[in-house]
């Protein structure tokens, strides 16, 4: 057996449809299920309005931080596998969805290949990631979670993101 030094990652979760908190609590039940992936915390559960496709129900969102064996690609392959299993279908970009998990940081890894672009490059304008990720940063990496703080001060549009379950 190979042990490498595992590394840590950063984990979005979002939910619309349905028992929206069960499909959080399914989805890293089956991450963990992995043993290559160590759930090492996990931020409150937040409701947001919906950005980008905004006629569609409120999220449930939440990030969560891993320690993982497993290489990115591997990692976002198991995150597809567990959407696919949770009932995930892909009809509208942006559209209504059972569970949705977007891998955030992997390391300090930075890459462009089309099917897995590190960080996210999203992430830096969406209050509904950066809220959740700071407050999951800050009960482990207080200095990364520093950095990320001052991105989230730039964001112009906050509103809409509410602390709905307490963790
Ligand atoms: N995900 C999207 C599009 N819009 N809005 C909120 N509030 N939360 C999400 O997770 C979300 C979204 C595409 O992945
Ligand atoms: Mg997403
Ligand atoms: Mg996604």
């Amino acid at each position: 057996m190979v042990l490498t030094t595992p590394t840590s990652a950063y984990v979005a979760l979002g939910s619309n449809i349905g028992d929206r908190e069960q499909y959080l609590l399914d989805a890293i039940a089956c991450l963990n299920e992995n043993e290559d992936v160590f759930i090492a915390v996990r931020s409150s559960i937040y409701e947001t309005e919906p950005v980008g496709l905004v006629d569609q129900a409120p999220f449930l969102n939440m990030v969560i931080g891993v320690e993982t064996q497993l290489s990115a690609q591997e990692l976002f392959a198991h995150m597809v596998s567990i959407e696919s299993t949770l009932g995930r279908t892909r009809e509208l970009r942006f559209g209504p969805r059972t569970i949705d998990l977007d891998l955030l940081l992997y390391g300090e890894l930075a890459q462009d290949n089309p099917e897995l672009i590190l960080p996210h490059p999203r992430m830096e304008e969406r209050a509904f990631v950066l809220v959740p990720l700071v407050e999951a940063m800050k009960k482990q990496q207080k200095e990364q979670a520093d950095q990320w703080a001052a991105k989230l001060q730039h964001l112009n549009r906050k509103e809409g993101v509410t602390l709905w379950k307490k963790m």
